[in-house]
């Protein structure tokens, strides 16, 4: 069986969130802390831990997934500019092991990240 996570209880709806987007390969919601007007959590459904450990073989998949976050950028009106963020690890602030692309956008956005 599939590993569990927060984020695949999430898409199985055994814990709430404001879903923005949904097909059969992907998800998208609302992060509960937001760190910008808008600040979207977009994943995988199937449960890859972190960009480190990525298989190659999911290599199209990843790329599919921005092609979905492009997509919702514009949905969400972010076209005067937005940021797409993967923390991995421990130092780069991963606090759920499941690869989640974080869209971020809706005001002027400060660089760098601390
Ligand atoms: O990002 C993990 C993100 O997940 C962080 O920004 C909070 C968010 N989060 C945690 N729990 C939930 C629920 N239940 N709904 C929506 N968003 C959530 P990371 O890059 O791992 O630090």
């Amino acid at each position: 069986m599939d590993r569990q996570t927060l984020f695949t209880k999430i898409a199985a709806r055994e814990i709430p969130a404001d879903i923005v987007y949904e097909d059969d390969r992907f998800l998208a919601f609302r992060d509960i802390a937001p760190q910008a007007p808008t600040h979207v959590l977009v994943i995988p459904k199937k449960p890859i831990e972190s960009l480190e450990t990525l298989d190659d073989a999911d290599a199209k998949l990843v790329g599919e997934l921005f092609v979905v976050v492009r997509d919702l950028a514009r949905q969400l009106g972010l076209g005067n500019g937005y940021r797409v963020v993967v923390n991995c690890g421990e130092e780069g602030g991963q606090t759920v092991d499941h690869l989640h692309f974080h869209l971020l956008g809706g005001k002027p956005l400060k660089w760098p990240p601390g």
